[in-house]
């Protein structure tokens, strides 16, 4: 078959591809054609591909031809942004051999960033997926449902710029599916929630339209909330691994260890991740915002502007759950995420600064270095 570029162009938005990419690919070509490469009158030919799997600046990208391997040029591996799966990448076509490892020779900007902060005491950022329209919250309507924990992943999912959406799965284990489910809704007021059963495959045709062709989401959850089963129930083959929950807390066992995006054969692409129960935030006021817009309304009535809804006078927050309207945890848990997201600003400042300072140290270094030359 005669592969035309219309064809080939169809290919790349299977993977998401769109006007968006196409604009920063064309700006990112001219850029290097400016700066002396590719020849006098064309630009480089550079090849496009989204990264499905990385591990250890290992990587596994989908192109229009299909998926092959990749690595980082040195300027990439030194560069700030190192390629995240589902992000927008180019490598200039190798002469021969399909199964030849390509190098990967920069990223194109982020449309969304599902993020975290990294684990412990380091303030730094951990891409966990690009380029998301949805993000789909996965819990089990075992001993995984935590309302809490639920508030959390939405503002990580708000920050990202995609869309999150409340997916309870095992609906099959629970008699209280529908009790769970209007519990889920107070808490994500403005999220859609769904009930599936994977085992069951109940449930599943109404995520389709979150998969048209092009379109990616990514599965976020506990180990053992069936992120896995979900994906290979809407895949309908069994492409990633599954294992069974511990008995007496249904925690999973960490089955999956890499994050990957697959391509449903029925168009769309799912991006599967490790389970994550423990997530410390990276974000700010506005995902809060967004995520808790029912304490935002409701501060509305609060006689101070900048109330903390603690024990100031006229609080509309408090007043609201003494009248039943709001969930005295709701406040709780807003409270405890703020002041997470306010630390985290005052750490990102620090680290900020420190940053600077390490510069000016620098510059300052060599200056002296110069003065030291001349003098010579
Ligand atoms: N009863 C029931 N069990 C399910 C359902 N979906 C998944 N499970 C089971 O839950 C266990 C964990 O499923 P996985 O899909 O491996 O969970 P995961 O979220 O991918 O877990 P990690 O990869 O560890 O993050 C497996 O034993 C599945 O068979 C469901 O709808 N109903
Ligand atoms: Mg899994
Ligand atoms: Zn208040």
């Amino acid at each position: 078959m005669i592969s035309t570029p219309s064809s080939e162009e169809h290919r790349l938005e299977a993977l998401g591809w769109n006007a968006y990419f196409e604009d920063q690919f064309q700006k990112q070509l001219n850029e290097l054609h400016a700066g002396g490469i590719g020849s006098d009158s064309e630009p480089p030919n550079l090849t496009p591909a989204r990264v499905a799997f990385e591990s250890r600046q290992q990587y596994r990208v989908l192109t229009a031809d299909g998926e092959r391997g990749a690595k980082l040029s040195g300027r990439m591996r030194r560069g700030e942004t190192l390629p995240a799966v589902g992000d927008w990448v180019f490598f200039i076509p190798p002469d021969d051999g399909d199964d030849e490892t390509v190098t990967l020779q920069g990223i194109l900007p982020r449309r969304t960033c599902l993020s975290r902060k990294v684990a412990g005491q380091v303030t730094q950022q951990q891409v966990v997926a690009a380029n998301l329209d949805h993000v789909f919250l996965v819990m089990g309507l075992d001993g995984d449902f935590n309302l809490r924990r639920l508030e959390r992943f939405t503002v990580m999912a708000h920050e990202s710029g995609a869309q999150p959406v409340v997916i309870l799965s095992k609906a099959d284990l629970s008699p209280n599916a529908i009790e769970a489910r209007l519990d889920a809704q107070q808490v994500a007021p403005q999220v859609p929630v769904f009930v599936v059963s994977a085992l069951a495959a109940e449930g599943l045709e109404a995520l389709r339209s979150f998969l048209e062709p092009g379109c990616t989401v990514a599965l976020i959850g506990s180990s053992g909330a069936g992120k896995s089963t979900l994906l290979n129930r809407l895949c309908g083959a069994p492409v990633m691994a599954t294992g069974s929950v511990r008995q007496g807390d249904d925690r999973g066992r960490h089955t999956t260890t890499h994050r990957q995006l697959v391509l449903l054969p029925s168009g769309g692409l799912l991006v599967d991740n490790p389970g994550v129960r423990e997530i410390q935030l990276w974000a700010d006021e506005d995902a809060l915002v967004t995520a808790f817009d029912d304490i935002e309304a409701l501060s509305g009535d609060c006689r101070f502007r900048d109330c903390s809804h603690f024990d100031e006078p006229g609080c509309g927050v408090r007043r609201a759950i003494r009248e039943g309207r709001l969930d005295a945890a709701r406040l709780a848990s807003w409270q405890g995420l703020e002041q997470e997201i306010q630390r985290l600003e005052l750490r990102k400042n620090i680290a900020e600064r420190r940053r600077q300072d390490r510069q000016l140290g620098r510059l300052y270094k060599s200056v002296q270095q110069a003065k030291k030359k001349r003098q010579r």
